[in-house]
């Protein structure tokens, strides 16, 4: 797009997330979708932002290209002997003894709501709105219409286009479905998302006699009778290749790629490198670019350059992709670190307020640890004050406790000791849990301390009394003004292994790693060859990574605007909780601005409570609980009016392109 001669045809570079083919898209016009994608975003933020990232990219590929000119012939030699060491090492670790399948439902949620209506039968339609789609059936992709398009975009490429709106009870519903099926034959299998699982299949298939074929058709055919969907399957001795096979046979198909060297390396020789799961469009224009990368066998002929430009992760990567590798092990269950509850209030200093406040998170954290069978011996009170200064106090207990009684008694303990205050909100968290769950054996049972000393804690940071507090950590800090303004109460963490990155995350390369060194930055690379590995897709907005999700205190999701959090999900995926205005995912700077903004705007609000005295705390909070409420409301009732602003005004200035 626009660094290449445009000439008077510009579209013809114009290469989006749009533009990309998915699976039912092989005889689509190319260059009349790229044509219509163009003109109706031309002029547009989203152009604006893919120029932007376009000139990124060409960025990084010049310097790439500078680092390439200063090796020198000495050099050479040097990174080839690193790279064949390395590909030596791969090689050792190749593992052929597992059957690994990926199955993914063909245009899920398209295909269900079809199921529930089966007028829609043969029609071209997609799952959406006007703003945004999430699928398209197989009839719709032939006119270019995909996922995550613009709804008024896919309404231009394909006029007969029939909208429904999206209803995740019913994807959920049948995703349960088909987990069902998927757990009888690996019940350690790995969702990847709603729609998409691994399965390791070894033993089906040795403790049965079957082939990973025969298996494979069979759970296909009891996905179908189960719930009247296809689904496409690929089956091959790791997670990245199983992947790229149920593309193959897209829809209502199985390829299999047999558990043998030769059938793994001739399979992978000829395959373009965009087909691996972390291979995105930054990467892979970067590989052709810069080495004239183009199938994964080139990977292993470029070796020697890949190790002299990319980091140790990088590298690794690309050359297992090269040589066909990928996990065959299953990922341990993560466990859950922490569950927390918090509730956010009218600032107030009374204390019976506060400690009824207090037992009534005890409480809800309680239940949420009796559903979960969970005992801790950590437990952290959060505390905002008024003027937004953020304490945290955490007591270690010598015993696990689970009940709303103790748990309130230690955290009125450590509350007491910090009032008077005016509070705005106040959390629990409790961690440290016992491994083995449902019986609370104590942690060190019965150790002479437990014999000598009371069980009293008191809570004050420099005052500890050892009887049941080991540790006590007093994490005071003066803390950014947070501006969680909702009454909200969630758990932390989460045990699931889904994970969904956006379509930036995705790619190995497209974080920013845009170094002046010889070597990028590794740990994003890290995640993601991670996440790759685990079979991310282009789903949902989170950048937050395995372990951000695992530690974060309250669990909600929030939008960090440097330091500072604005409390701000996008509903549906795209539609923003406080004002209703509507951003796909991959408009991921324009969110980070979005979210500045209300922040800013919360901020700003706050000031003037605290300079004018006009209005009260109590007041801004009911006026921004107020706002998001009405937020809420115009979507429902006129999704075109009011604060609301739909996503084509965002998207295109004015309406001459429509
Ligand atoms: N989805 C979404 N946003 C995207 C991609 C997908 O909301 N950018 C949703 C809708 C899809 C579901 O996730 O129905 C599964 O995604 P897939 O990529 O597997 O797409 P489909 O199942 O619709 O089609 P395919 O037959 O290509 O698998
Ligand atoms: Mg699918």
């Amino acid at each position: 797009m626009g660094t290449t001669s445009d000439g008077d045809r510009p579209w013809q570079s114009y290469h989006t997330a749009y533009t990309n083919a998915k699976a039912g898209m092989e005889g689509v016009d190319k260059e009349k979708v790229q044509r219509i994608i163009y003109e109706m975003s031309k002029g547009s933020k989203y152009f604006e932002n893919e120029k932007r990232k376009e000139a990124y990219i060409r960025q990084k590929v010049e310097n790439l290209h500078t680092l390439c000119a200063k090796l020198t012939d000495k050099d050479m030699p040097h990174f080839q002997e690193v790279a064949n060491k390395k590909i030596l090492e791969l090689e050792a670790s190749r593992d052929l003894s597992k059957i690994w399948l990926h199955i993914d439902m063909d245009a899920f949620y398209a295909a269900v709501e079809t199921l529930e209506n089966p007028s829609l039968k043969g029609k071209p339609m997609a799952v959406g709105s006007m703003s945004m789609i999430c699928t398209a059936n197989y009839e719709a992709r032939k006119f270019g219409v995909r996922a995550a398009m613009p709804g008024f975009i896919a309404h231009k490429l394909c006029p007969d286009l029939v909208f429904v709106p999206t209803n995740f009870e019913k994807y959920t519903y049948y995703s349960e479905l088909t987990r069902k099926v998927f757990r009888r034959y690996d019940p350690d299998f790995i969702a990847a998302s709603l729609d998409e699982a691994y399965l390791n299949i070894t033993e089906s298939c040795n403790e049965r006699g079957l082939s990973s074929e025969e298996v494979a058709a069979e759970l296909r055919n009891n996905i179908y009778e189960e719930t009247g969907l296809t689904c496409s399957v690929g089956v091959a001795p790791n997670r990245l290749l199983a992947k790229v096979c149920s593309d193959i046979n897209k829809p209502n198909g199985q390829y299999i790629l047999p558990n043998d060297r030769k059938a793994v390396t001739t399979f992978i020789s000829s395959l373009p490198i965009r087909k691996i799961g972390g291979i995105g469009k930054v990467t892979e224009t970067i590989l052709k670019d810069v080495l004239g990368i183009n199938t994964c066998e080139e990977l292993l002929q470029k070796g020697a350059f890949l190790c002299a430009l990319f980091s140790h992760c990088s590298t690794d990567f690309f050359l297992s992709v090269g040589l066909g590798l990928g996990r065959t092990d299953t990922p341990e269950q993560k466990l859950r670190k922490s569950i927390s509850s918090e509730r956010t209030f009218s600032a107030t200093g009374d204390e019976p307020m506060l400690l009824q406040k207090l037992a009534d998170i005890a409480e809800t954290l309680s239940n949420d640890m009796q559903k979960e069978c969970l005992w801790g011996r950590t437990l952290t009170l959060k505390l905002k004050t008024a003027s937004f200064e953020v304490r945290t106090r955490a007591v270690s207990l010598q015993k696990f406790i689970q009940s709303k009684e103790e748990i309130q008694t230690y955290a009125s303990k450590v509350l007491k000791a910090e009032l008077p205050l005016s509070l705005r909100l106040m959390g629990l968290r409790m961690s440290q849990f016992r491994d083995d769950k449902c019986s609370p054996r104590d942690p060190m049972q019965k150790t002479l301390a437990s014999f000598v000393i009371s069980g009293n804690v008191t809570a004050s940071a420099t005052c500890v009394n050892k009887s049941s507090i080991s540790e006590f950590s007093d994490e005071h800090q003066i803390c950014d003004a947070q501006t969680d303004l909702s009454v909200h109460r969630e758990s932390s963490a989460s045990n699931d292994n889904k994970i969904s990155l956006s379509y930036e995350t995705n790619d190995v390369l497209a974080s920013n790693q845009l170094s002046c060194g010889l070597k990028f930055a590794s740990t994003s690379n890290a995640d993601g060859i991670e996440n790759m590995g685990n079979g991310c897709s282009e789903k949902c907005d989170s950048v937050e990574t395995k372990n951000e999700m695992i530690s974060n205190f309250s669990g909600h999701k929030t939008v960090a605007a440097s330091s500072q959090k604005v409390e701000l999900s996008w509903v549906d995926g795209y539609i923003c909780s406080v004002c209703g205005i509507e951003m796909p995912p991959s408009f991921i700077e324009e969110r980070q601005e979005h979210s500045d903004y209300h922040l800013a705007e919360m901020l700003q609000e706050e000031e003037s409570v605290y300079g004018t005295g006009h209005l009260t705390q109590e007041r801004s909070v009911r006026k921004a609980l107020q706002a998001k409420e009405n937020a809420r409301k115009k979507l429902k009732s006129s999704p075109n009016k009011g604060r609301h602003i739909p996503i084509d005004a965002f998207f295109i200035k004015g309406k001459k392109n429509l």
